[in-house]
């Protein structure tokens, strides 16, 4: 006798524009001229900035650096389907999402040059500060989606996570959680194929990252992560049914990582020329900037401006970071507790004394131009 069938499962792959940047009209997401104009226009600026992060790294002039070099649209665009008061939570490789925020780019070049005073945000909205360890936002951010549901509050949580991050534990305790309290967040995996040297085939079993979602009754759908309108539409949705108090929705997004993992790692040691020649094709900026000429929002001498306008904006941020007033050694005691403990303090004033003494004999112990990153 055969069984009896309990539930069915299906998981969607979302696509709207294919590799010429034509697009599939029936599934166009409406989302206003302007507001296609200004996500192209950021996703602009953090493809010179981060090329030119890249440069100051080699030149010692900025720390270890993620670059995100290929991933513009799953950066840029769910941070654009936000309210200012929703809550936001990146991972490291999360500048796009921040400039969409309208982080200035000063802060994130303080940042990844070791100054905290990198991490001040815009103020009146809710961005967090990602975590280094991968994945220990996961479960935060369905606790501030817990908050908003306890406070009536209709903000939604977008969480960023790699597909690495997938595979830790973190992710299902998240989402486990998400699924029974029917929170308002988003997971949107960036799937850029690499955690470091590992690749995706070895992270999970599974078919898809997107199907994950079936195990805790939350939404799942794949989305070609290349493709601006895929994203606008998959991502506005999954806020749309947030906000509704319809839960989580985990988004896959198909990516690729074009540049190394950070400035520390060599990816030609693990991955053939071919692979990444065959991803560079799917470019998302040059998706996008086809589409934008095709609907004539966008022509070429506007483009070149955009491009003028970032190189102008990049190089201003950088000077104003190297001439950034030096940071105090002290602070490093001022954020991390309301009130220090008694062993902190301690050697806070151990620190004091020892600065006092360099500072008589020698003069500034820190300097922003000579050999910051040898
Ligand atoms: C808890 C923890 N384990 C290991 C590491 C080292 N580490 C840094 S990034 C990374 C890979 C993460 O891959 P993925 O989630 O796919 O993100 P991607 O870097 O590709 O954006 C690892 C293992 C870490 N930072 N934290
Ligand atoms: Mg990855």
């Amino acid at each position: 006798m055969p069984l009896k069938k309990i539930a069915d499962f299906k998981i969607e792959r979302l696509e709207v524009l294919d590799q010429e940047g034509r697009a599939d009209e029936a599934l166009v997401p409406a989302v206003p001229k302007e507001k296609l104009i200004e996500t192209y226009r950021i996703m602009v600026l953090c493809r010179v900035f981060d090329e030119k992060a890249f440069k100051l790294q080699r030149q010692g002039r900025l720390g270890t650096y993620p670059q995100i070099l290929g991933q513009e649209a799953t950066q840029v665009v769910p941070a654009m389907c936000l309210e200012k008061k929703d809550w936001i939570l990146p991972t490291y490789r999360g500048q796009g999402s921040y400039f969409a925020r309208g982080m200035p780019l000063v802060n994130s070049l303080l940042y990844w040059g070791g100054d905290d005073r990198g991490v001040k945000f815009p103020e009146g909205q809710n961005d967090l500060l990602f975590a280094i360890p991968v994945g220990s936002h996961l479960t935060q951010a369905a606790g501030f989606a817990l908050a908003a549901k306890l406070r009536k509050d209709p903000s939604v949580t977008l969480c960023y996570l790699g597909d690495g991050s997938s595979s830790k534990g973190d992710f299902h305790e998240a989402l486990n959680f998400c699924g029974v309290y029917k929170l308002a967040a988003v997971y949107l995996v960036e799937n850029n194929q690499w955690a470091i040297s590992v690749p995706r085939q070895f992270q999970t079993a599974s078919q898809t990252i997107a199907q994950k979602a079936i195990g805790y009754n939350v939404a799942g759908i794949q989305v070609d992560g290349n493709d601006v309108l895929a994203l606008f539409k998959a991502v506005g949705d999954a806020v749309a049914r947030g906000r509704r108090g319809e839960g989580t929705t985990v988004i896959e997004a198909e990516t690729y990582r074009l540049g190394d993992h950070t400035t520390a790692d060599d990816a030609s040691r693990y991955r053939s020329k071919e692979d990444v020649e065959a991803w560079k094709q799917k470019d998302p900026l040059k998706r996008f900037k086809l589409y934008l000429l095709a609907k004539k929002f966008l022509d070429e001498d506007a483009d070149i401006r955009f491009h003028k306008e970032a190189e102008r904006e990049v190089e201003k941020a950088i000077e104003e970071y190297e001439s950034y007033p030096e940071p105090n050694p002290l602070d490093i005691f001022n954020n991390t507790y309301a009130q220090n403990p008694w062993h902190v303090e301690e050697q806070k004033r151990e620190l004091e004394a020892i600065l006092k003494t360099k500072k008589e004999r020698q003069g500034p112990i820190v300097t922003q131009s000579e050999g910051r990153f040898p």
